[in-house]
């Protein structure tokens, strides 16, 4: 978003036409939506190799290892407050550069085991770029929090040609989104005391050990039934 061509100040604004200024915002509204239809579009192939990964999946181990798929598309202020975090410009050219987080895809499996399936099958397509991977489900925050983070890039065919973008795809088990939505809720309280955050980040993290136990179980029990039925 270029802001330079943005009037600076209310006065400036008082002596423009109506016309002439829903002109310039039209105008520059038009790079801006097609700045955020990249993503949508980033997130909807990306989704699209998850559900044929599940299908396929399917046909194989007579079982879907996806529970659902929850996609999002960073909003233009949390984008504005993470550049002026990164203390970067706050251009779409820089942002595009810059923030790889824009679009989010969460993949929520039932069992630990199919996401490190599905991720390698996922990152052996040939148009999938790695850019980055985090295991906190191997090495989790030191607040329990657990996921498989990885961005990556995919191209997107536009009028303008080929253009890849980049999604940040997070793979959970149910209990790993479980927690990590309960932790979300809590972070964004406002209005509680030190003392009542410190105690329920404590009840957090022993709920993120029990969801480890959890998953670990469910599990092992999964690969008995596999076993039994081989
Ligand atoms: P939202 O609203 O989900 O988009 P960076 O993204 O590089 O600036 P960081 O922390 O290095 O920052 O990235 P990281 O660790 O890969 O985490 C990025 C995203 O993972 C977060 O995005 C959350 O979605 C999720 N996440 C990471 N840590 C936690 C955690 O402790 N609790 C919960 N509930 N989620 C977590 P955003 O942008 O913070 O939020």
């Amino acid at each position: 978003m270029d802001m330079n061509n943005l009037p600076t100040s209310l006065q400036q604004l008082g002596n423009m036409s109506v016309e002439y200024m829903l002109d310039m915002f039209r105008e520059n509204m038009v790079p801006v939506e097609s700045f955020f239809a990249n993503y949508r579009c980033a997130i909807m192939e990306i989704e699209t190799k998850f559900n044929v990964l599940n299908e396929r999946f399917s046909i194989k181990y007579d079982d879907n290892p996806i529970e659902s798929i929850k996609s999002r598309v960073k909003e233009l202020d949390s984008i504005i407050k993470k550049a002026m975090k990164k203390n970067i410009p706050i251009t779409l050219e820089s942002i595009e550069k810059n923030i790889k987080d824009i679009a989010g895809v969460r993949v929520i499996c039932s069992f630990e085991q199919d996401i490190y399936t599905l991720a390698e099958q996922f990152l052996e397509q040939d148009d999938i770029t790695l850019l980055e991977k985090k295991d906190y489900i191997k090495e989790p925050k030191p607040n329990g929090y657990r996921s498989l983070h990885l961005i990556v890039s995919v191209p997107i065919f536009t009028e303008e040609g080929k253009k890849d973008i980049p999604v940040e795809v997070q793979l959970r088990t149910i209990a790993m989104d479980f927690w990590a939505s309960l932790e979300h809720k809590m972070r964004y309280k406002k209005n509680i005391s030190r003392e009542m955050q410190a105690e329920l980040a404590d009840k957090l993290h022993s709920c993120a050990t029990d969801s480890a136990e959890l998953d670990k179980s469910m599990q092992e029990i999964r690969n008995s039934l596999l076993e039994n039925k081989e």
